[in-house]
């Protein structure tokens, strides 16, 4: 028989145990109450009517105000109930949940609608797969079960991100709305979007209209490309809010700059703009960082983007420039970082920006394997750590991987999984560690069935290193609970690669 869906959960909760009985039933009379007062909290209850829909009646579960007021709702038995309490002082708690499955009713209790969010994603896992199938239908003859138990759990480390490169590959809206549902699933609450490179600028920047116009209008192997206007970023931006996810816009500078440098001459220090660029080499762009016109250019670029977007983050790339000096390079970074704080935002760089002045609360993110960041960190600056020989989720699995780019490795699921942040890094302590993200770079990725194959099931590997404690990992229990998605990516329609490293139940 298989293990109850209990025991399945990734990423793993704090503590689990499992319950008496048969569990509790979604029938036609089930209704879901929430706390009064917080729409936000509303808005997650018809999240969770919404996932279920017609899969247990034949019209998604009513969502209810539970009355008694004060933070003392009483709901009848038989009842969904989404409840807040004070939040506690533990690291964590302010998106830590607790779940209740028992046969007369669930209940699902947090400090705020984002620990309520993550308890629906635990109780989606102890849910059947077949909840996930979009064309999914009443019949009473399949009953929709909730596997019973108590569940408390919170995150160990803040920032839990996954990156999404749509500038070498344009991905469409609806895409990228995919990925973000998949991302929600595990978890994670950063989508980090690499808005501009070499090939393409994706994101409208009204005072500069050629960024998209011209910038956009191609990718990686010369296709069509494409952009966002301000109106679709936004709605983005909206989507990933509602499922608890910032937005941490991308535009790389100086480097990886060549889709602005074609758009407008006067960014080029001979005052000629280059051939729009679809190929893979990096490194020979550059904005000419002695120009005026640079700093107002980069100026309206963030005002605009940190008008769109809700965030606290803009992040500047400031990867892989080969054409200037260290103390070049350190000042162009110095000079965009008041810029970014003069709009209100936190600056995040890659790693190389760890060896110019930063602020305090300017966050590194680091990428490159032989590298640490520590004499930054012992300076006070916090990590993302996306190691590329870990995490870097366009690295091939092996060697038969049709798709990917193998650079820092061939990463199989056991490497993406077996590593712990706190080690990782000579002089990067845990205290030093804001999270792990997973980044995507779309080389050889064309579309969103490719983002899956690289993304599944790595990145519920990754999901699980941020969100999971030390002492709650381990390669076998990991691996286990891993094959038992496979019957809910094949619901969901997921085209995940099947790693011979893991029994895939289904
Ligand atoms: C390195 S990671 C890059 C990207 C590439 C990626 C491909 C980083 C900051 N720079 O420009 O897309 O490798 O794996």
């Amino acid at each position: 028989m298989a293990p109850s869906l209990i025991h399945s959960i990734v990423p793993a909760p704090l503590t689990v145990e499992a319950g008496r009985g048969p569990g509790f039933t979604v029938s036609p009379s089930t209704v879901i109450y929430v706390q009064p007062g917080d729409e936000r909290v509303a808005a997650v209850g018809r999240y969770l009517s919404d996932l279920i829909g017609i899969a247990a009646a034949p019209t998604p579960p009513s969502v209810l105000a539970a009355d008694g007021g004060a933070g003392h709702g009483e709901v009848p038995a038989g009842s969904i109930h989404l409840a807040t309490r004070a939040g506690g002082t533990e690291e964590g708690e302010d998106e830590g949940y607790e779940l209740t499955v028992r046969t007369d009713g669930v209940t699902l209790t947090a400090a705020n609608a984002a620990g309520l969010f993550y308890a629906v994603q635990t109780l989606r896992q102890l849910m059947p797969a077949f909840v996930e199938y979009e064309g999914v239908r009443f019949d009473k003859t399949r009953p929709l079960v909730i596997a019973p138990g108590h569940i408390v759990d919170r995150p160990r480390f803040p920032w839990r991100g996954a990156m999404l490169d749509v500038a070498r590959h344009f991905m469409q809206i609806d895409e990228v709305k995919r990925y973000i549902d998949l991302v929600a699933l595990y978890k994670m609450n950063r989508l980090h979007l690499h808005l501009a490179d070499d090939q393409g600028w994706r994101l409208d920047i009204t005072s500069w209209p050629n960024l998209v116009s011209h910038g956009g209008s191609t990718e990686v192997g010369g296709g069509p490309g494409g952009f966002y206007t301000q109106d679709q970023y936004r709605d983005i931006v909206a989507y990933a809010q509602a499922r608890f996810i910032t937005v941490v816009p991308e535009i790389d500078m100086p480097g990886h700059t060549n889709a602005a440098l074609a758009s407008y001459a006067e960014l080029n220090c001979d005052g000629v703009a280059p051939p729009l660029f679809i190929g893979i080499e990096v490194g020979f762009s550059v904005l000419c960082i002695d120009k005026e016109v640079t700093y107002r250019f980069i100026n309206d670029v963030v005002r605009e983007i940190a008008a769109l977007t809700p965030g606290a983050y803009f992040h500047v790339g400031g990867d892989e420039v080969k054409k200037l000096t260290p103390d070049l390079y350190a000042r162009f970074i110095e000079r965009v970082q008041g810029i970014v704080q003069a709009h209100g935002k936190t600056m995040i760089g890659w790693d190389e920006t760890a060896a110019t002045n930063l602020l305090p609360t300017s966050i590194v993110q680091h990428w490159r394997p032989k590298t640490s960041p520590q004499a930054a960190v012992a300076r006070g600056t916090k990590i993302i750590l996306s190691p590329g020989n870990k995490v870097y989720l366009d690295m091939k699995y092996d060697n038969a991987t049709p798709i990917g780019l193998s650079w820092a490795g061939r990463i199989e699921v056991r490497d993406a999984y077996d590593w712990e942040p706190s080690t990782l890094l000579a002089g990067v302590p845990e205290g030093a560690i804001l999270g792990v993200e997973a980044p995507l770079w779309s080389e050889t990725i064309a579309n969103i069935r490719d983002v899956e194959f690289l993304a599944f099931p790595r990145l519920a590997a990754v999901a699980e290193i941020g969100w999971s404690q030390a002492n709650r990992r381990s390669w076998d229990s990991f691996r286990e609970r891993l094959g038992a998605q496979a019957p809910r990516w094949s619901a969901l329609g997921v085209n995940f690669y099947r790693s011979p490293q893991v029994d895939w139940k289904d």
